[in-house]
C-alpha cells in the first residue's frame, strides 16, 4: 500500500506539469456550412482525456483501484486515458459539466470540408500515431514511423493539428461518442441507465495508433459496444457555449 501511496503523491506532482484535455476550443458549426446552423456552437477538448485526469477523477470519486491496475496502464501520466468504458467516459465528461461529443459535433471540430483534421496532405508520421513501422501488424506502413508502437503522449503531433488547434483527431486512440449505431443519441443516465444501453453499439471516431490511413480519414467511423475497455478506445469531451 505504501507504494501506491507513494506512486499518487507523484502523480500530483505530474498533474501540474501536463497538457490538460480540459483545455477547450470554440467550435461554430453556421461556419461549416448553413446545413449545421441547427446545431449549437459547442467547445471541444484541445486533447483526448489524459491518463493523469483520469486517475485524478478516480480518486476524487473513491473508485477501488485494482491490484492490477498499474500494469494496464503506461506509467506516463499525458498518455491518454484508455480501457474506459462508455459510461465511465460519460460519468467522467459529466462530472466536470460536460459530455461526450455527438459523432456530427466531432466530425464537425475534425472538418467536415478537409480530408484529415490538418487538411489534404499526406499521413507521415509527423502528423499522426498510426500503424507505422513500429506497430508490427500486417498492415503495418514501413515506410512510416511516428515513435510510438501503441499510444503516445497526448498532443505529441502539432503538425497534425486542425487550423483551431485540436490534436490527435486522427490517430493515437479512438474516441467514444454519443451516437449509437443507428444515429439516435445515447444519453448518459448516471444509476438509471437503460439496460439496453449496456448492450448498444456507439459511433467511435479517428481511428487509433493501430488503424491504417484510411481509418483516420474525419469522415471514417468504426462501431464499439458501450462496455468495451480497449487500450485503443479513448474519448474527449465537449461543452455547451452558453
Ligand atoms: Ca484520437
Amino acid at each position: 500500500m505504501k507504494f501506491w501511496g507513494l506512486w499518487f503523491s507523484g502523480c500530483w506532482v505530474c498533474l501540474s506539469g501536463i497538457a490538460l484535455g480540459a483545455e477547450g476550443v470554440k467550435i461554430d458549426p453556421a461556419l461549416s456550412g448553413p446545413e449545421y446552423a441547427q446545431i449549437k456552437p459547442f467547445v471541444i477538448d484541445k486533447t483526448e482525456v489524459t491518463l493523469g485526469e483520469l486517475i485524478h477523477y478516480r480518486q476524487a470519486n473513491k473508485f477501488k483501484l485494482v491490484p492490477d491496475y498499474q500494469h494496464k496502464f503506461p506509467s506516463d501520466l499525458s498518455m491518454p486515458a484508455n480501457l474506459v468504458d462508455w459510461f465511465e467516459a460519460a460519468a467522467y465528461c459529466r462530472t466536470l459539466g460536460k459530455r461526450l461529443p455527438t459523432r456530427q459535433e466531432w466530425e464537425l471540430a475534425a472538418g467536415v470540408n478537409r480530408t484529415y483534421p490538418w487538411g489534404e496532405a499526406p499521413l507521415d508520421g509527423t502528423r499522426a500515431n498510426l500503424c507505422d513501422k513500429n506497430c508490427k501488424t500486417p498492415w503495418s506502413l514501413w515506410r512510416i514511423s511516428d515513435g510510438y508502437e501503441r499510444q503516445a503522449p497526448v498532443g505529441s503531433y502539432p503538425l497534425g493539428a486542425t487550423p483551431e488547434g485540436l490534436l490527435d483527431m486522427a490517430g493515437n486512440l479512438w474516441e467514444w461518442t454519443a451516437t449509437k449505431v443507428d444515429g439516435t443519441w445515447l444519453a448518459y443516465k448516471d444509476k438509471d441507465q437503460d439496460r439496453d444501453d449496456f448492450m448498444a453499439e456507439v459511433i467511435i471516431k479517428g481511428g487509433s495508433y493501430g488503424s491504417n490511413p484510411e481509418q483516420l480519414k474525419n469522415k471514417e467511423f468504426a462501431k464499439s459496444p458501450t462496455n468495451f475497455q480497449a487500450s485503443h478506445v479513448g474519448f474527449r469531451c465537449v461543452g455547451e457555449v452558453q
